[in-house]
């Protein structure tokens, strides 16, 4: 609960923007060319919207998420589940016991996203983002190879720089018919450069006491080790005082990364509903749903009795609900900023498991254009 304290305390902040921004903003609200805070997807969606020729645009995001429990496809598992029933791939190896031994039971991962945007011209903005991540998993040791003797608990810990996207976001507008104002399609080719590490390491406790400090399982590096592509198609619409849209989204590794491994391709799709009360405040509703495949390869230095250090515990299916606000400043030192913030719910997880559970999204975010 800890990690909402902290959220709801952050909030404050894009309310003051808003009562700050209040004023005039009748003045605004029938200017077809004016700037409008649903202009942008919620802040959630990635390479939603283009700018004109010239102007840039400079974003923070912070995200973080939560897990909390283990499931295996539909079905939640304890930890007493796993260290009895869920086997070690690794068993039979020097001191590996038949079953998993160490369960994750809580996760958080928080992540300090920087963005740029630029239009180079009307059918072309470029971008580049990328992040700090940091992230703290909470585990359980179970004694000796058998039984349910719990012999202690331990975090690892690990942040740094996470992978780079660069990328183009392209106007297909005209694919839709006769142009509309507020109505854009836009495709997005992009690529993610391996700029985060992935041979981080980080102390252990083993079910036999020992307290090692081997390279960490796949969950706890903070990048991908590989190059990637992501194309997306996003489109959206207004009529009035409500706005729509939606976005697909894939990415996939070009080839194994120098570990030998690379994670599964992944596909998201996701759509929204958005109102604007009033001028400079948009809130929304929005819906997504996620398939990736598990890792493919394994990196022979990650060897442990514990689920992330298995490259077929990855992946799954997961779908979220969310609710968010986009507000956009009007006056005074707020004019022109825009804040934003989203929250996110599971409504299915079917996960490649014994795998934790994501139960929480949150996106706060500040951009400004200029
Ligand atoms: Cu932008």
């Amino acid at each position: 609960m800890t990690i909402y304290t902290k959220h709801a305390a952050l909030l404050p902040l894009g309310l003051l923007a808003y009562a700050l921004s209040a004023n005039s903003a009748q003045a605004h609200e029938d200017d077809a060319a004016a700037s409008h805070a649903m202009d942008h997807a919620p802040i959630g969606v990635m390479a939603d919207h283009r700018h004109s020729k010239g102007e840039w645009m400079l974003s923070y995001r912070y995200m973080s998420m939560t897990m909390d429990g283990n499931r295996d496809g539909r079905s939640q598992l304890s930890a007493e589940d796993i260290a009895t029933g869920s086997p070690n791939r690794f068993a039979g190896l020097p001191g590996q016991p038949p079953t998993l031994r160490v369960v994750p039971e809580h996760m958080t991962m928080d992540m300090h996203m920087f963005g740029a945007m630029y239009g180079l011209n009307e059918d072309v903005t470029l971008m580049v983002m990328t992040s700090y991540i940091e992230k703290e998993m909470h585990h359980t040791t179970f004694q000796g190879g058998a039984g349910t003797n719990i012999l202690g608990t331990f975090d690892v810990n690990t942040s740094g720089i996470g992978d780079t996207t660069l990328g183009a976001i392209f106007n297909f507008d005209s694919v839709l018919g006769a142009p509309k104002p507020r109505r854009t399609l836009s495709l997005t080719l992009a690529a993610s450069l391996p700029t985060g590490s992935n041979d981080e390491t980080a102390q252990i406790l083993t079910p036999t006491g020992a307290t090692p400090s081997p390279r960490t399982p796949y969950a706890m590096q903070i990048g991908t080790g590989t190059f990637d592509v992501k194309p997306s198609m996003t489109y959206s619409d207004r009529n009035g005082k409500l706005g729509w849209g939606g976005q697909l989204a894939a990415r996939a590794a070009l080839s194994p990364n120098d570990e030998g491994y690379r994670y599964g391709d992944s596909l998201t799709g996701t759509a929204w509903l958005a109102y604007e009360p009033r001028y400079g405040v948009s809130l929304s509703a929005r819906l997504s749903a996620r398939s990736q495949g598990r890792i493919d390869g394994i990196d022979p230095e990650i060897v442990a009795p514990v689920q992330t250090a298995d490259p077929d515990n990855y992946g799954g299916e997961q779908a979220f609900a969310y609710i968010g606000v986009n507000l956009l400043g009007q006056n005074g030192i707020v004019k022109g900023h825009r804040l934003a913030a989203e929250v996110g719910l599971p409504i299915m997880r079917d996960l490649n498991g014994p795998q934790l559970e994501t139960d929480s999204l949150f996106t706060l975010a500040w951009q400004k254009s200029f």
